[in-house]
């Protein structure tokens, strides 16, 4: 009986681990394709250091911007997009880069994408999930 109990503890716990997993990654791994993000959606915890790990399999430039809380590029990337930018890394053809963000603040869902021009529309967009830590 004693046993059976201890068990249930064991699977108890491992049951509200499992559910912290679910705060976030403070890491992001990305692969960059012609023309994907691999994967297309990132959850991270709101005000922490995020390490971005991200390769670029694809045979031209491609870069992985965050907008701001409310904002996207719309129907393609522009100049007018630029005040709206959160974060943004580069990663050139066949390289791998790892940098680092802080998170935003608050939660919510932003807007993810390729600020190459045509990329957006071939199909370069993702979703950052910002949630409470
Ligand atoms: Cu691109």
């Amino acid at each position: 009986m004693k046993r059976i109990l201890f068990t249930c503890l064991l699977l108890a716990l491992s049951i509200v681990l499992a559910g912290c997993g679910e705060k976030g990654s403070t890491t992001i791994d990305l692969i960059m394709t012609d023309f994907l993000f691999e994967p297309s959606e990132f959850t991270v915890p709101a005000g922490k250091d995020i390490t971005v790990n991200a390769t670029n399999n694809g045979a031209v430039e491609h870069e992985f911007v965050i907008f701001k809380l409310g904002t996207d590029a719309g129907q393609e990337f522009g100049d007018e997009d630029e005040e709206n930018i959160y974060w943004e890394v580069e990663v050139l053809a066949g390289e791998t880069t790892t940098t680092t963000f802080t998170a935003p603040s608050k939660p919510g869902e932003y807007f993810v994408t390729c600020g190459i021009e045509g990329h957006l529309l071939a199909g370069m967009v993702g979703k950052l999930t910002v949630v409470e830590p």
